[in-house]
Protein backbone atom coordinates (compact mmCIF):
# COMPACT_ATOMS: atom_id res chain seq x y z
CA UNK A 1 0.00 0.00 0.00
CA UNK A 2 2.94 2.49 0.75
CA UNK A 3 4.56 1.51 -1.83
CA UNK A 4 1.92 2.38 -4.28
CA UNK A 5 1.33 5.57 -2.47
CA UNK A 6 5.04 6.60 -2.99
CA UNK A 7 4.70 5.10 -6.36
CA UNK A 8 1.62 7.18 -7.45
CA UNK A 9 3.23 10.51 -6.07
CA UNK A 10 6.26 9.63 -8.29
CA UNK A 11 4.22 9.06 -11.32
CA UNK A 12 2.27 12.95 -10.58
CA UNK A 13 5.70 14.33 -10.37
CA UNK A 14 6.89 12.71 -13.75
CA UNK A 15 3.46 14.20 -14.85
CA UNK A 16 4.26 17.58 -13.86
CA UNK A 17 7.58 17.86 -14.80
CA UNK A 18 9.54 17.90 -11.51
CA UNK A 19 11.75 17.08 -10.05
CA UNK A 20 12.25 12.88 -11.27
CA UNK A 21 13.85 14.03 -14.78
CA UNK A 22 14.71 11.15 -16.72
CA UNK A 23 15.55 7.49 -16.16
CA UNK A 24 19.21 6.46 -17.24
CA UNK A 25 17.85 3.67 -19.15
CA UNK A 26 16.94 6.73 -21.89
CA UNK A 27 18.81 5.99 -24.83
CA UNK A 28 20.53 9.31 -25.03
CA UNK A 29 21.92 9.03 -21.63
CA UNK A 30 24.59 6.17 -22.34
CA UNK A 31 27.71 8.05 -22.64
CA UNK A 32 28.30 8.72 -26.45
CA UNK A 33 24.93 8.86 -27.61
CA UNK A 34 24.65 11.07 -31.07
CA UNK A 35 21.60 13.16 -28.97
CA UNK A 36 22.33 16.90 -29.26
CA UNK A 37 22.89 18.89 -26.47
CA UNK A 38 19.07 20.29 -26.72
CA UNK A 39 17.58 16.99 -26.42
CA UNK A 40 19.73 16.43 -23.83
CA UNK A 41 18.81 19.93 -22.05
CA UNK A 42 15.14 18.99 -22.27
CA UNK A 43 16.02 15.24 -20.39
CA UNK A 44 17.88 17.48 -17.41
CA UNK A 45 15.35 20.13 -17.58
CA UNK A 46 17.18 23.01 -18.67
CA UNK A 47 17.87 25.51 -21.47
CA UNK A 48 20.75 25.47 -23.48
CA UNK A 49 20.84 28.20 -25.41
CA UNK A 50 22.89 30.59 -28.31
CA UNK A 51 23.22 33.68 -29.15
CA UNK A 52 22.92 34.60 -32.85
CA UNK A 53 22.64 37.65 -35.34
CA UNK A 54 19.63 37.07 -38.17
CA UNK A 55 22.92 37.76 -40.74
CA UNK A 56 24.20 34.13 -40.12
CA UNK A 57 21.07 32.54 -40.03
CA UNK A 58 20.28 33.99 -43.71
CA UNK A 59 23.92 33.66 -44.93
CA UNK A 60 24.83 30.12 -43.80
CA UNK A 61 22.77 26.87 -44.42
CA UNK A 62 24.92 25.08 -42.74
CA UNK A 63 24.55 27.19 -39.14
CA UNK A 64 20.86 27.72 -39.57
CA UNK A 65 20.12 23.72 -39.69
CA UNK A 66 22.69 23.28 -36.52
CA UNK A 67 21.18 26.38 -34.45
CA UNK A 68 17.70 25.37 -33.44
CA UNK A 69 18.66 21.67 -33.56
CA UNK A 70 21.49 21.86 -31.08
CA UNK A 71 20.09 24.67 -28.84
CA UNK A 72 16.51 25.56 -27.68
CA UNK A 73 17.23 29.14 -26.20
CA UNK A 74 17.88 31.98 -28.54
CA UNK A 75 19.63 35.64 -27.40
CA UNK A 76 19.83 38.08 -29.81
CA UNK A 77 23.49 38.96 -28.90
CA UNK A 78 22.80 42.62 -30.29
CA UNK A 79 19.47 43.17 -31.66
CA UNK A 80 17.84 43.94 -28.56
CA UNK A 81 20.56 46.71 -27.32
CA UNK A 82 19.04 49.79 -27.11
CA UNK A 83 21.69 51.13 -29.65
CA UNK A 84 20.47 48.43 -32.35
CA UNK A 85 16.79 49.40 -31.33
CA UNK A 86 16.31 53.22 -30.73
CA UNK A 87 19.39 54.51 -32.30
CA UNK A 88 17.79 57.97 -32.44
CA UNK A 89 15.46 59.57 -30.64
CA UNK A 90 12.44 59.05 -32.55
CA UNK A 91 13.45 55.78 -34.66
CA UNK A 92 13.04 52.75 -33.45
CA UNK A 93 14.34 49.70 -35.35
CA UNK A 94 12.91 46.36 -34.47
CA UNK A 95 13.20 44.67 -37.55
CA UNK A 96 16.21 42.67 -37.23
CA UNK A 97 14.66 41.31 -33.57
CA UNK A 98 11.61 40.36 -35.15
CA UNK A 99 13.39 38.64 -36.68
CA UNK A 100 14.92 36.59 -34.30
CA UNK A 101 11.98 36.38 -32.32
CA UNK A 102 10.04 34.60 -35.25
CA UNK A 103 13.38 32.41 -36.32
CA UNK A 104 12.75 31.17 -32.78
CA UNK A 105 9.15 30.38 -32.78
CA UNK A 106 9.49 28.96 -35.58
CA UNK A 107 11.77 26.41 -34.23
CA UNK A 108 10.25 26.08 -30.93
CA UNK A 109 13.19 28.08 -29.20
CA UNK A 110 12.50 30.30 -26.60
CA UNK A 111 13.77 33.48 -26.01
CA UNK A 112 16.19 35.18 -23.68
CA UNK A 113 15.94 39.17 -24.04
CA UNK A 114 19.12 40.97 -23.86
CA UNK A 115 19.16 43.65 -22.58
CA UNK A 116 17.14 46.45 -21.41
CA UNK A 117 19.42 48.82 -19.75
CA UNK A 118 23.61 48.24 -20.39
CA UNK A 119 25.13 50.05 -17.44
CA UNK A 120 28.42 50.38 -19.93
CA UNK A 121 28.93 53.96 -20.52
CA UNK A 122 30.33 53.64 -24.02
CA UNK A 123 27.12 50.78 -25.03
CA UNK A 124 24.61 53.89 -23.87
CA UNK A 125 23.44 55.57 -27.21
CA UNK A 126 25.04 58.92 -27.26
CA UNK A 127 21.70 61.17 -27.75
CA UNK A 128 20.88 59.21 -24.17
CA UNK A 129 24.54 59.59 -22.83
CA UNK A 130 23.65 63.81 -23.87
CA UNK A 131 20.60 64.20 -21.78
CA UNK A 132 21.42 66.12 -18.55
CA UNK A 133 17.86 66.49 -16.73
CA UNK A 134 16.94 63.47 -14.17
CA UNK A 135 13.38 63.80 -15.10
CA UNK A 136 14.18 63.90 -18.45
CA UNK A 137 16.42 60.83 -18.70
CA UNK A 138 14.18 59.05 -16.22
CA UNK A 139 11.11 59.40 -18.37
CA UNK A 140 13.51 58.03 -21.49
CA UNK A 141 14.06 55.21 -19.63
CA UNK A 142 10.36 54.16 -18.75
CA UNK A 143 9.34 54.76 -22.16
CA UNK A 144 12.23 52.32 -23.13
CA UNK A 145 12.07 49.89 -21.11
CA UNK A 146 7.63 50.04 -21.29
CA UNK A 147 8.09 50.48 -25.44
CA UNK A 148 10.32 47.04 -25.81
CA UNK A 149 8.76 44.89 -22.53
CA UNK A 150 5.48 45.24 -24.16
CA UNK A 151 6.05 44.34 -27.72
CA UNK A 152 7.73 40.89 -26.87
CA UNK A 153 6.07 40.25 -23.95
CA UNK A 154 5.16 37.22 -24.21
CA UNK A 155 6.96 36.49 -27.02
CA UNK A 156 10.28 36.81 -24.78
CA UNK A 157 10.26 34.85 -22.17
CA UNK A 158 13.34 36.14 -19.80
CA UNK A 159 15.42 39.44 -19.81
CA UNK A 160 18.34 40.61 -18.83
CA UNK A 161 16.79 43.83 -17.22
CA UNK A 162 20.15 45.25 -16.09
CA UNK A 163 23.13 44.64 -17.47
CA UNK A 164 26.33 44.30 -15.85
CA UNK A 165 26.00 47.38 -13.39
CA UNK A 166 29.41 47.05 -11.55
CA UNK A 167 32.36 48.06 -12.59
CA UNK A 168 34.18 44.60 -15.15
CA UNK A 169 38.10 44.25 -13.97
CA UNK A 170 38.13 47.68 -11.13
CA UNK A 171 36.85 47.94 -7.75
CA UNK A 172 33.74 46.65 -7.84
CA UNK A 173 31.37 49.49 -7.58
CA UNK A 174 28.63 50.55 -9.35
CA UNK A 175 29.84 51.85 -13.01
CA UNK A 176 29.38 55.49 -13.96
CA UNK A 177 27.48 56.45 -16.27
CA UNK A 178 24.90 58.96 -17.20
CA UNK A 179 22.38 56.80 -14.97
CA UNK A 180 23.95 56.44 -11.99
CA UNK A 181 25.53 60.50 -12.29
CA UNK A 182 21.59 61.96 -13.15
CA UNK A 183 19.33 59.09 -11.33
CA UNK A 184 21.51 57.59 -8.65
CA UNK A 185 21.63 53.59 -7.85
CA UNK A 186 18.19 53.91 -7.87
CA UNK A 187 18.10 53.59 -11.69
CA UNK A 188 18.52 49.68 -11.21
CA UNK A 189 15.23 49.17 -9.12
CA UNK A 190 13.62 51.40 -11.09
CA UNK A 191 14.38 49.60 -14.48
CA UNK A 192 12.75 46.18 -12.45
CA UNK A 193 9.66 47.93 -11.38
CA UNK A 194 9.36 49.15 -15.39
CA UNK A 195 10.34 45.74 -16.90
CA UNK A 196 7.56 44.05 -14.52
CA UNK A 197 4.88 46.68 -15.53
CA UNK A 198 5.66 46.15 -19.21
CA UNK A 199 5.83 41.99 -19.41
CA UNK A 200 4.50 40.34 -16.00
CA UNK A 201 4.94 37.46 -17.54
CA UNK A 202 9.07 37.38 -18.20
CA UNK A 203 11.87 36.09 -15.66
CA UNK A 204 13.58 39.40 -14.88
CA UNK A 205 17.34 39.00 -14.56
CA UNK A 206 20.46 41.03 -13.54
CA UNK A 207 23.28 40.05 -16.04
CA UNK A 208 26.91 40.26 -14.55
CA UNK A 209 30.01 39.65 -16.15
CA UNK A 210 33.70 38.66 -14.70
CA UNK A 211 32.41 37.41 -11.39
CA UNK A 212 35.10 35.36 -11.10
CA UNK A 213 36.91 36.87 -7.75
CA UNK A 214 35.47 36.96 -4.13
CA UNK A 215 35.60 41.12 -4.18
CA UNK A 216 32.77 40.97 -7.36
CA UNK A 217 31.08 38.56 -6.39
CA UNK A 218 30.82 39.88 -2.81
CA UNK A 219 29.39 43.38 -4.23
CA UNK A 220 27.32 41.68 -6.77
CA UNK A 221 25.54 39.61 -3.87
CA UNK A 222 25.15 43.30 -1.63
CA UNK A 223 23.33 44.55 -4.75
CA UNK A 224 20.93 41.52 -5.52
CA UNK A 225 20.19 41.22 -1.47
CA UNK A 226 19.75 45.03 -1.28
CA UNK A 227 17.17 45.06 -4.39
CA UNK A 228 15.50 41.90 -2.66
CA UNK A 229 14.94 43.74 0.39
CA UNK A 230 13.37 46.83 -1.40
CA UNK A 231 10.86 44.60 -2.92
CA UNK A 232 12.35 44.88 -6.18
CA UNK A 233 11.16 42.23 -8.86
CA UNK A 234 14.58 40.83 -9.52
CA UNK A 235 13.73 36.90 -10.57
CA UNK A 236 16.96 35.80 -11.36
CA UNK A 237 21.08 36.44 -11.79
CA UNK A 238 22.80 35.86 -15.02
CA UNK A 239 26.88 35.38 -14.53
CA UNK A 240 27.69 35.74 -18.16
CA UNK A 241 30.97 33.60 -18.29
CA UNK A 242 33.25 35.08 -21.02
CA UNK A 243 36.07 32.86 -19.09
CA UNK A 244 39.90 32.49 -20.62
CA UNK A 245 40.68 29.09 -20.04
CA UNK A 246 42.97 28.74 -17.46
CA UNK A 247 43.34 32.23 -16.75
CA UNK A 248 40.61 33.91 -15.10
CA UNK A 249 37.90 30.69 -14.54
CA UNK A 250 36.46 31.10 -11.16
CA UNK A 251 38.37 28.89 -8.67
CA UNK A 252 36.60 24.89 -8.47
CA UNK A 253 34.26 25.27 -6.38
CA UNK A 254 33.44 29.06 -6.19
CA UNK A 255 31.03 29.05 -9.21
CA UNK A 256 28.53 26.37 -7.27
CA UNK A 257 29.10 28.60 -4.10
CA UNK A 258 27.71 31.21 -5.45
CA UNK A 259 25.22 30.16 -7.57
CA UNK A 260 23.68 28.28 -4.20
CA UNK A 261 24.15 31.21 -2.55
CA UNK A 262 22.09 33.34 -5.19
CA UNK A 263 19.75 30.02 -5.08
CA UNK A 264 19.44 30.56 -1.25
CA UNK A 265 18.04 33.94 -1.81
CA UNK A 266 14.95 32.48 -3.70
CA UNK A 267 16.45 33.42 -7.13
CA UNK A 268 17.35 31.48 -10.52
CA UNK A 269 20.39 31.23 -12.17
CA UNK A 270 21.46 31.02 -16.00
CA UNK A 271 25.27 30.89 -17.12
CA UNK A 272 23.95 33.87 -19.87
CA UNK A 273 27.29 34.15 -22.14
CA UNK A 274 29.41 31.56 -21.98
CA UNK A 275 32.55 31.05 -23.88
CA UNK A 276 35.80 29.94 -23.11
CA UNK A 277 38.91 31.07 -25.17
CA UNK A 278 41.97 29.27 -25.15
CA UNK A 279 45.49 30.44 -26.38
CA UNK A 280 47.38 28.58 -28.70
CA UNK A 281 50.32 27.86 -26.21
CA UNK A 282 48.11 25.92 -23.88
CA UNK A 283 49.10 21.85 -24.15
CA UNK A 284 46.50 20.35 -25.34
CA UNK A 285 44.31 23.36 -25.62
CA UNK A 286 41.16 21.44 -27.02
CA UNK A 287 41.25 18.80 -24.09
CA UNK A 288 41.90 22.00 -21.60
CA UNK A 289 39.06 24.17 -22.93
CA UNK A 290 36.85 20.89 -22.38
CA UNK A 291 37.95 20.27 -18.87
CA UNK A 292 37.13 23.85 -17.97
CA UNK A 293 34.26 24.06 -20.00
CA UNK A 294 32.46 20.45 -18.42
CA UNK A 295 33.08 21.92 -14.89
CA UNK A 296 31.69 25.21 -15.17
CA UNK A 297 28.80 23.75 -16.57
CA UNK A 298 28.52 20.77 -13.70
CA UNK A 299 29.06 23.13 -11.25
CA UNK A 300 26.19 25.14 -11.98
CA UNK A 301 24.03 22.75 -12.81
CA UNK A 302 24.83 20.56 -9.37
CA UNK A 303 22.46 23.78 -7.90
CA UNK A 304 18.90 22.94 -8.97
CA UNK A 305 18.34 26.71 -9.64
CA UNK A 306 20.61 26.43 -12.27
CA UNK A 307 18.20 26.76 -15.23
CA UNK A 308 20.13 27.02 -17.94
CA UNK A 309 22.90 27.81 -19.69
CA UNK A 310 23.67 30.29 -22.97
CA UNK A 311 26.58 29.68 -25.25
CA UNK A 312 27.34 33.24 -26.58
CA UNK A 313 27.73 31.88 -30.17
CA UNK A 314 27.95 28.35 -31.04
CA UNK A 315 30.54 27.75 -33.26
CA UNK A 316 34.15 29.35 -33.47
CA UNK A 317 33.42 30.63 -37.27
CA UNK A 318 31.95 33.34 -35.99
CA UNK A 319 32.81 34.83 -32.66
CA UNK A 320 33.14 38.12 -31.11
CA UNK A 321 36.48 37.04 -29.69
CA UNK A 322 37.90 37.28 -32.88
CA UNK A 323 37.94 41.03 -33.41
CA UNK A 324 37.95 41.43 -29.44
CA UNK A 325 40.53 39.39 -28.01
CA UNK A 326 42.32 37.62 -31.19
CA UNK A 327 41.21 35.36 -34.07
CA UNK A 328 42.42 31.84 -33.42
CA UNK A 329 40.83 31.52 -30.23
CA UNK A 330 38.09 29.29 -30.43
CA UNK A 331 35.82 29.61 -27.48
CA UNK A 332 32.71 27.39 -28.66
CA UNK A 333 31.89 23.72 -28.63
CA UNK A 334 31.65 23.34 -32.45
CA UNK A 335 34.88 24.58 -34.64
CA UNK A 336 34.93 26.28 -37.38
CA UNK A 337 33.88 23.36 -39.74
CA UNK A 338 31.17 22.55 -37.75
CA UNK A 339 32.81 19.27 -36.28
CA UNK A 340 32.03 18.97 -32.57
CA UNK A 341 34.73 19.76 -30.29
CA UNK A 342 36.13 17.77 -26.98
CA UNK A 343 34.15 21.10 -25.20
CA UNK A 344 30.82 19.83 -26.81
CA UNK A 345 31.35 16.45 -25.14
CA UNK A 346 31.72 17.71 -22.49
CA UNK A 347 28.94 19.71 -21.97
CA UNK A 348 26.77 16.92 -23.34
CA UNK A 349 28.27 15.00 -20.14
CA UNK A 350 27.45 18.00 -18.03
CA UNK A 351 23.55 18.04 -19.13
CA UNK A 352 23.67 14.29 -19.01
CA UNK A 353 25.11 13.97 -15.53
CA UNK A 354 22.13 16.46 -14.55
CA UNK A 355 19.52 14.74 -16.38
CA UNK A 356 20.44 11.79 -14.05
CA UNK A 357 20.72 13.66 -10.86
CA UNK A 358 19.04 13.08 -7.84
CA UNK A 359 19.58 9.59 -7.54
CA UNK A 360 17.83 8.46 -4.66
CA UNK A 361 14.49 9.39 -6.34
CA UNK A 362 15.66 8.06 -9.56
CA UNK A 363 16.31 4.96 -7.75
CA UNK A 364 12.75 4.30 -6.12
CA UNK A 365 11.41 5.11 -9.06
CA UNK A 366 13.45 2.77 -11.10
CA UNK A 367 12.35 0.14 -8.42
CA UNK A 368 8.50 1.10 -9.17
CA UNK A 369 8.77 0.66 -12.44
CA UNK A 370 8.10 4.48 -13.38
CA UNK A 371 9.41 5.80 -16.50
CA UNK A 372 9.67 9.94 -16.65
CA UNK A 373 12.13 10.38 -19.75
CA UNK A 374 10.81 13.29 -21.59
CA UNK A 375 12.28 13.54 -24.64
CA UNK A 376 11.22 16.31 -26.90
CA UNK A 377 8.81 15.81 -29.62
O1 LIG B 1 29.14 39.81 -28.91
C1 LIG B 1 28.70 41.15 -28.90
C2 LIG B 1 29.43 41.92 -29.98
O2 LIG B 1 29.07 41.43 -31.26
C3 LIG B 1 29.10 43.41 -29.89
O3 LIG B 1 29.89 44.14 -30.81
C4 LIG B 1 29.32 43.92 -28.48
C5 LIG B 1 28.85 45.36 -28.33
O4 LIG B 1 27.47 45.46 -28.52
O5 LIG B 1 28.60 43.13 -27.54
C6 LIG B 1 28.98 41.77 -27.55
O6 LIG B 1 28.20 41.07 -26.59
C7 LIG B 1 28.42 41.43 -25.23
C8 LIG B 1 27.11 41.27 -24.50
O7 LIG B 1 26.09 42.01 -25.14
C9 LIG B 1 27.23 41.69 -23.04
N1 LIG B 1 28.29 40.98 -22.39
C10 LIG B 1 29.58 40.99 -23.06
C11 LIG B 1 29.42 40.53 -24.50
C12 LIG B 1 30.77 40.49 -25.19
O8 LIG B 1 31.31 41.78 -25.26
Amino acid sequence: MLMRRVGFLLALLCLAGGPVRALPTDPCLEPGSDCTLRELADLAGVRIGAATQPALIQGDPTYAEILPREFGSLTPENQMKWVALRPDRDTYRFGPADELVAFAEANGMRVRGHTLLWSDPIRIPDWVSAIDDPVELQGVLDEHIDTVGRRYAGRVDAWDVVNEPLEIFGPPVLRDNVYLDLLGPDYIAQAFHAARAADPGAVLFLNETQVTSRAKFDALYALVTDLLAQGVPIDAVGLQGHYLTGFNEPAPGFLQEMVQAFADLGLLVELTELDMPVTPLTPDRLEAQARSLGRVMSECLAVEACQGITFWGFTDRYTWIDSFLAPGLIPLPFDVDYQKKPAWFAAADALRARAVGEPALLGLAAILGLGCARRRA
